[in-house]
Formats: C-alpha cells, structure tokens, sequence
C-alpha cells in the first residue's frame, strides 16, 4: 500500500452472492462454511477484499435483503461461529471482509415492524412510515421497484405503510433519531468483530421527500431519481460518518440506485465525510434501464466512463463494475457470449474493469467468464422482481408473455445468481445435493477447475491484470484519458501517473483490423495481451476481434 492513500483505493473487491457461491452441507444452499473451503481460490485469483451479499437472519422474500435480525446469521448459511472461523480465515489470507448494510428497510418479520404494525401508539409506530389512505386508495402513487403500489394496506391499525421494494420489506424512518441509533450500533456490532466496513443497500433512499407528494409525469417510471433526492440524506450520512464510519475508519460503498453522475461528488468527497465511494448505475445499465434490453454504442459507454471518472475529481473516488447479483452476466451483457468469442470477450471486459481509475469489484463466477442462464420459463426463475413484472405485465395483458421472457432472457437478475461453476462434475460442484436454482449446462466446459490449470483461462488472465494493477501504481491513481472517444468500437485509453503512461486497447467486436494510434502515439513494451503483440515502437497495431492489451508508451 502506498502511504498516506486509504488501502480501499488500491483494493480489489470480489463480491459473494452466498446462496450461489458454494454449498458445504448438501441442502443445495450456499453457506458461510463453504465461502471458507474456497478462500484458496480467491486467494489464488489475488483479491484483497471480499463483499458480503446479506448474510443475516431473513425469511428470504429477496434472498437476504429483507434482514429480521441484524445480529443473527442466517441459519441456512450457518452459524455466527461459522461466520467468526471464515472471518479470521479471510484475515489470515490477508482478506477483508465487507458486509451488507440493508437499513433502508427491513424485514416485515423483524421484531420492530411486528411491534409498529400491532398498534398506533406502539412504541416502534415511527420506525416505520405509516400514512392514512386517500379516497380509500394508498396515500400517494409511489410504484414499488417489485410491482404494484409502494404502500400496503394494515388493517389492524387501518393505516398504510411505505415499502419502495417488496411489501415484506417495510421502509425505516429515518427521520426517527432512535432508528438512526440502531443502525450505528448494529453496524458497531459487527465493525467490533473486525468487519473492514459496509456495502450500503440503496441508501440514497433513506431520506424521503417532505409530504410524500404524488410523482409528476414520467418520474413515475423512474422512481429511483425522486427516491434518491431526499432532503436530508447528506445529513444522514455525515451523521453516520461522525458516529461510526470515522471513529471505526471503516470503508462505505453506497449502491446510489437513482443518483446522476452530476452528484456522486456529493456522496464521496472526502472534506463531506460521508462515504468511501458508491456505485454509479449508468454503466451497468446501458444495455437495459429496466427488464428491457436496449442497444447501446461504445461511445455512449466511454462518455459516461469518462464523465464519471472527471466527476470523482481530486477529492472522491469511484468504483467499477459491469455485473454484481442485480444484472446480467458481464459477458453476456457487454461481450459476446458465444463458444467462439466468450472468453476473448470476457477478457476484454475485466481488462477494462480492473484499468480504471476506481476501486474494482469482480462479482462472483465473472473472473471464470460465467455466461448468462439459457431461461425459457417462467418457472424457472426465483426472483421477487421477475414474478412481480410477471404479474404487473403479462397477468394484466400489457405485454405478452413471449416478449418478457425473451427480454428476461437478457436482463434478468438471475442470471447472476445461478451457482458458480467449480467443476465438471453433476451442479458444477457447488452441491451434493438439488441446488436452490438451477446450474447453467455449460459448466462443463466453463469451471473454476478447469481453468485454474490453463494458463492462457479467463480465470489466469484476471489474475494477470490484478498482479498489473498492484505493480503499476497508475493503473490505479493516473490520470484517465480516452484517446479515441467517438471510435465505434476501438477503446484507447491511457492512464498516467508521474512519468509513467500506460495505454490500454481494446477492441469491442469481432472483426480484424489495423488501427493507427492517435496523438501520434506509439507502443512501447506490452505487459499483457489477448491478441497479436505489437512490435516495440508500431503506430500502427492490428486488432483481432476482442483484442486486449495493455502497453507501455512511448511518443513518436
Ligand atoms: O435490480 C434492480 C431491479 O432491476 C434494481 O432496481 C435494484 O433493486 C436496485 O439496484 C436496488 O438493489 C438493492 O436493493 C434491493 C435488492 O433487491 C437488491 O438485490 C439490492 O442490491 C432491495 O433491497
Ligand atoms: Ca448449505
């Protein structure tokens, strides 16, 4: 680590879905015990810090991210000795340890939401936002993200309550200060346990607009830009910094569902002392704004890269990604998931992820270049989200069944949640017995074993680039500047620190074709490369399809 700049800037972040990672016991669900059995793979792959899905008490309404008991682990995932063994194992491998913080709602079944709904003075009434109804109908037009209204009906107290997600997942008040209290304490609970810090679900939610006021013409179909505006979730957060975030120096990655790239400063300035950084969505969602797959160009892709990368400025900083358990496969979404081009892509792919001038995340099964789920079905999805499109689209006639599952086929999240792919062998190897959701066929020729014994692997090459990122320190801190950016499909970027330039190539598609630098650049040395190797000193390279490399610079 360089001295004086925050370990979290020159981490590499790997993220665990831990339903799909790997099964220990045979139930078909992944679990604590088997994240520890597979620390040697991610120790092998050179990662430093891993994220956490939720791994808390929940009855599962969204896999995890509806918690009944912050302090409990969940039982089909173990035990909280199964969790303090993994915890010390990832230290010992030099490995941090990042949770999930879900507090802009919790679960239904968590004992302040059964105390608030059971009466109106009920002490814990106001950890939750509970509203009288309009015209006999919910108090606004808040959509919720998993279908229908964002408030329920109780008739017990005959009031509503707000939940942005699933009805089971019933929003906080934070405008309560004992709430805020809790949550500081819940998050000290773990941070004393030697946690590194939190992902933080949605938490540009926390903060609800004044009045709760009807959303005006097209916000309703984008709700997550009204949601994320809240009056107070800058004072919110400073607040957290102040009583937690500081004291602990912990690291804090807000998921900014619905902030601008305009507005990520706001969060991640370090003189605002609120967050580490945050994920920005523009990128990661492209290709699909919601369960519609769109196209998208390349110069649209490198203008918002290049935008948030000029927005982190001298005093924030930001992460990248192209997947996490939300979206779609990497490969699928971005490259060219077919036999012949899959891995070349996939390489292109964490070429870039792991170039950026931000703290890079790998979600699980992408470092072996995991693909897309061949759905077909209704059936044979789990997720909250699909079944509510299910009901809200094609139940009410809006849109035929044929045309959502083909666009499922692309953007659903499960696709990301089926189990990673260890071997070759019946469920890939991630269960004995019936796993929870499905193994994609293709484990055959795509696993973690196979790939771990072939050098020139999707699996080798990201280990290759995390080794880069840690022996050039400007590919983490230089300057980032795109060469070429209204080129369809050729991406030249550089990044510079001091006096060392690097340039990165990539070339988005499947056609040979010579490309003459811009700026009257040269190659120099190539450190690593997914195609043809330039000769020391060319102007002019030739780029296969999916080409990837990454050069020393030298002026013509
Ligand atoms: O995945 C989405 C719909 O396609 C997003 O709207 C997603 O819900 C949003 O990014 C917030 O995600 C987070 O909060 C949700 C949870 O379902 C997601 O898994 C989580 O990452 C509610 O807790
Ligand atoms: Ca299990």
């Amino acid at each position: 680590m360089t001295q004086g700049t925050p370990w979290w800037k020159e981490a590499v972040v790997y993220q665990i879905y831990p339903r799909s990672f790997m099964d220990s016991n045979g139930d078909g669900i992944g679990d604590l015990n088997g994240i520890t059995a597979r620390l040697d793979h991610l120790q092998e792959l050179g990662i430093d810090t891993v994220w956490l899905s939720p791994h808390f008490d929940s009855p599962n309404a969204d896999n995890g991210y509806d918690i009944r008991d912050y302090r409990k682990v969940m039982a089909e995932f173990g035990t909280m000795d199964d969790f303090d063994r993994m915890l010390a194992a990832m230290n010992e491998r030099g490995i941090r340890l990042v949770l999930d913080l879900v507090v802009n709602h919790s679960s239904d079944q968590h004992e302040w939401f059964v105390q608030s709904r059971s009466s109106r003075d009920n002490p814990y009434r106001d950890h939750y936002i509970w509203r009288d109804g309009r015209d006999g109908g919910p108090p606004n037009n808040y959509p919720a993200f998993f279908g229908g209204s964002a408030w329920e009906y109780d008739g017990a107290t005959d009031q509503w309550y707000l939940h942005y997600f699933a009805k089971e997942q019933p929003d906080l008040n934070w405008e309560n200060p004992t709430v805020r209290a809790e949550v500081y304490d819940l998050m000290k609970f773990w941070l004393d346990k030697g946690v590194a810090g939190f992902r933080m679900d949605v938490i540009a939610f926390i903060s609800k607009q004044p009045g709760l006021p009807d959303l005006m013409g097209d916000e309703r179909f984008r709700p997550q830009y009204v949601y994320a505006r809240g009056p107070r979730v800058h004072e919110f957060l400073h607040e957290m910094h102040t009583e937690v975030l500081g004291p602990y120096d912990a690291v804090s990655i807000g998921e900014a569902f619905g902030v601008e790239v305009a507005d990520i400063a706001k969060f991640t300035d370090v003189d605002r002392e609120e967050l580490s950084m945050i994920f920005q969505f523009d990128l990661v969602r492209l290709g699909h704004p919601h369960w519609r797959q769109q196209s998208f160009t390349w110069p649209e892709f490198k203008r918002i890269v290049a935008d948030t990368d000029a927005v982190a400025g001298a005093s924030g900083w930001n992460t990248s990604f192209l997947a996490n358990h939300d979206n779609p496969r990497m490969v699928s979404q971005f490259g060219d998931d077919r036999p012949e081009w899959r891995e070349r892509s996939a390489k292109a792919l964490a070429t870039w992820n792991l170039t950026q001038r931000a703290t890079p995340f790998i979600y699980q099964g992408d470092e072996i270049g995991m693909t897309n789920y061949p759905f077909t079905s209704i059936e044979q999805y789990d997720d909250v989200e699909v079944r509510g499109l299910w009901r809200g689209l094609v139940e009410t006639g809006k849109v035929s069944a044929e045309e959502l599952l083909a666009n499922l086929a692309q953007t659903s999240r499960d696709h990301s949640r089926t189990p990673v792919q260890w071997t070759a062998d019946a469920h890939g190897g991630f269960t004995t017995g019936t796993p929870w959701l499905a193994v994609n066929p293709n484990h055959t020729s795509i696993n973690a074993e196979s790939q771990r014994d072939d050098p020139d692997s999707v699996f080798h090459h990201h280990r290759a680039l995390i080794a880069l990122r840690r022996s050039h320190r400007a590919l983490v801190h230089g300057a980032y500047r795109d060469l070429d950016p209204e080129h369809p499909y050729v991406y030249a970027y550089t990044r510079t620190l001091d006096d060392e330039t690097l340039l990165v190539l990539l070339h988005l598609g499947t056609e040979t074709h010579e490309y003459t630098l811009p700026h009257g650049l040269r190659v120099g040395d190539t450190l690593i490369a997914c195609g043809r190797v330039p000769e020391p000193g060319a102007a002019t390279v030739t780029l296969e399809g999916w080409h990837s490399s990454i050069h020393v610079v030298s002026h013509g």
